[in-house]
């Protein structure tokens, strides 16, 4: 059974950011409280001379409640002790879009396939996550495989987040 505690949740054990770069699409989203990144979702993750990992995205987003545009997105990443927990520092490319300051765990992935990405926002004072937000990851643009969907709900379920992600990603425009 799942307690639904942000500091049980588990994330991917001894992670390797090398193998994990290099572009991800992003295929299923849970929004957080005042969604910013809407769809099309493609990020590429580096690492640099100094070992640390950076990111680059882009992403349908809605600004000033109705307009439409693509988004382009950095992130710098601060490693902790545990090395699938990061920090991520974000702004965009404008400064019109959104930045800040969120976790970023990277829960599952076998690097070649399929990734799940969480981040908890705000933590309630149950120990329970207020605000989070997550996205599952395909290196391939036409989604997950079939064989890797069991491994995602399984994860989604202990994330307490099963049946609160939507479909994120039309791949078609991936390539616009
Ligand atoms: O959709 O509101 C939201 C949350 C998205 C936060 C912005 C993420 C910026 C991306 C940097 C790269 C890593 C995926």
């Amino acid at each position: 059974a799942q307690d639904c505690q942000v500091a049980n949740i588990q994330v991917m054990q001894n992670f390797n950011k090398t193998m994990y770069a290099g572009t991800w699409y992003a295929v299923g989203k849970k929004d957080p409280d005042g969604l910013f990144l809407l769809d099309n979702i493609v990020a590429t993750f580096s690492i640099g001379e100094d070992g640390k990992m950076t990111a680059t995205a882009k992403g349908r987003v809605i600004i000033l409640d109705n307009w439409e545009m693509c988004a382009e997105m950095f992130g710098t990443f601060e490693e902790t002790p545990e090395p699938a927990k990061f920090k991520m520092k974000y702004w965009g490319a404008a400064s019109y879009l959104q930045s800040g300051n969120d976790n970023h765990w990277v829960i599952d992935t076998d690097y070649d396939n399929y990734a799940i990405h969480y981040s908890c926002r705000v933590v309630d004072t149950d120990g329970t996550c207020l605000d989070s937000y997550s996205l599952i990851f395909s290196r391939h643009p036409t989604g997950l495989r079939a064989e890797d969907q069991p491994t995602v709900t399984q994860k989604k379920l202990e994330l307490c987040l099963l049946g609160k992600y939507r479909r994120c990603c039309d791949s078609r425009l991936f390539f616009i």
